[in-house]
């Protein structure tokens, strides 16, 4: 039996994808409500209005906003993230069915601009906190121990568009206020936290975007800095004023393999890994920037003067567990000229011959997650949440409210085996939070199609549906995996 008897099992989900109620309970909108729906081949849309009012729309993937520009939900678009599949109305019956799972921990995340529409202002929105006092309350009725991302892409859009967002170091003070509040508002129900998901998201515009101009990587890499800045403060703040909370930092998963044992590639692999992927999780768990990072700055043109002030809060503000997404694997090589060709989360590289690839292109690849719970246990020797994993897929709802999906049990069960022989390595491995339990909207396509869950939700791409819920095959099956501790994966 290789999963301690108090793993927590349970599953994850993100208030942009998930939540719904946009403009409802006096919640302000962040810059996924003006983001559009898209398709695995045509990118989502950011839309604007000029000061003359005419709109406009930018590629998330590249464009920018034009100079006077403001974004705004304009007419004639559809924006899936508005309703998404409603979890506002529908949390109880929700958190009933993660309850007959069995569930153990639910992953959800916090609208900031629930809490303060736009960021800035002296005091919380009540019915806002209301909201999830609510959720936490259901779900202890249950026994299930929430897990709360503190910022799932989703600033507020004030923020964003009048502030200029995560470079202006405004924004930090910002968002300690908002952690001071829920960690005061929802003491004795939340225990565990992450602050930022996938924070190192920002950096990867290097991987897929590649001749990312120098401005937007400079900003990106001044804006991670005020988040790791943010985060160590707030986990500090937590550490002296409420022992009880346990603190982490949430990374985008990537794993890469060199794609020929040249030596060549074994070391662009090796500044691949590094520069995306161990960079943040670097800074967050030893509290200091990695010996490697000057060099990456010299070589992308960044001027990065770290105060002795921010070296010290990020020494003191050193999170106590490692959380990562894990989807998809891909290879590095020198001496390959083809466009990269094997997608995954957040990141290109090239196809791997010796795995198979979803219908979006991701490679899947178990031992790989093995691999890397390997790594990341040796390199930080602190307990690891996965809390993100899982299959993008097209599912068929039948006329008797059935989905069959052996496609997404089959690679639930390869990373639940990976994992186990994990344990068994003597990784220190506490919990496993699969994405998207509930149908949700993708984050890089916008789309409905592209499920995650083991509970179907009536709902398109055009925004049509009854947004009723159905039990997938997989809910069955993953409710055996749960009752058993991870033994009964057939
Ligand atoms: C991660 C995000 C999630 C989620 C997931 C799946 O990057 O943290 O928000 O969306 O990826 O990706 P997608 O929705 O693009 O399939």
């Amino acid at each position: 039996m290789s999963f301690p008897k108090d793993f927590l099992w349970g599953g994850a989900t993100a208030a942009n994808q998930y939540e719904g109620g946009w403009n409802e309970g006096g919640r302000g909108p962040a810059k996924t409500d003006v983001t559009t729906g898209g398709s695995a081949t045509a990118p989502r849309y950011i839309t604007y209005l000029m000061p003359d009012g005419t709109a406009g729309a930018y590629s998330q993937f590249g464009g920018s906003l034009p100079k006077g520009a403001k974004h705004a939900v304009v007419d004639g678009y559809y924006y899936p993230n508005h309703n998404a599949t409603d979890f506002y109305h529908h949390y109880k019956e929700d958190i009933a069915l993660f309850a007959e799972m069995g569930f153990k921990m639910f992953r959800m995340s916090i609208s900031w601009s629930r809490i303060f529409p736009k960021g800035i202002e002296e005091e919380p929105n009540p019915e806002g906190l209301a909201f999830y006092h609510n959720v936490f309350t259901e779900l202890h009725k249950y026994n299930i121990e929430p897990l709360v991302t503190i910022s799932h892409y989703d600033t507020p859009l004030y923020i964003e568009d009048e502030l200029g967002g995560w470079v202006n170091r405004d924004v930090i003070g910002l968002f300690e206020r908002f952690c001071h509040v829920i960690f005061k508002e929802y003491q004795g129900l939340v225990k565990y936290w992450l602050t930022f998901n996938e924070i190192n998201s920002q950096i990867m515009i290097k991987s897929f975007f590649p001749n990312c101009p120098a401005e937007l990587l400079d900003k990106a890499y001044k804006g991670l800095h005020n988040q790791f800045v943010a985060s160590a403060k707030v986990v500090k703040y937590a550490h002296e004023n409420y022992p009880e909370y346990q603190m982490g930092c949430m990374i985008g998963g990537l794993v890469s393999y060199p794609l020929t044992c040249d030596p060549k590639d074994v070391l662009a692999n090796q500044k691949k890994m590094r520069d995306l992927f161990y960079y943040s999780g670097d800074v967050m768990m030893r509290g200091a920037y990695p010996s490697y990072a000057p060099r990456i700055w010299k070589e992308e043109g960044i001027e990065m003067n770290i105060s002795e002030e921010d070296k010290q809060i990020l020494m003191e503000g050193k999170v106590d567990f490692y959380s990562f997404s894990y989807y998809s694997t891909s290879c590095e090589s020198t001496h390959n000229n083809e466009p990269k060709d094997g997608k995954g989360n957040l990141v290109m590289g090239y196809k791997n011959e010796y795995i198979q690839y979803s219908d979006w292109g991701w490679g899947m690849d178990p031992d790989g997650l093995r691999y890397i719970l390997n790594e990341l246990n040796d390199r930080y020797q602190k307990p690891i949440m996965v809390v993100e994993n899982g299959l993008g897929a097209i599912d068929t709802l039948e006329s008797d409210g059935t989905v069959h999906d052996p496609y997404r049990i089959d690679y639930m069960r390869g990373h639940i085996q990976a994992m186990s022989e994990a344990i068994e390595d003597g990784v220190n491995l506490i919990a496993y939070t699969p994405w998207g339990c509930i149908d949700l909207v993708s984050a890089s396509t916008g789309e409905m199609r592209k499920r995650y869950g083991f509970i179907y939700v009536d709902m398109d791409d055009e925004g049509k549906g009854s947004m009723n819920r159905y039990r997938k095959d997989s809910f069955y099956w993953y409710k055996k995996v749960i009752a058993s501790n991870g033994e009964d994966l057939d």
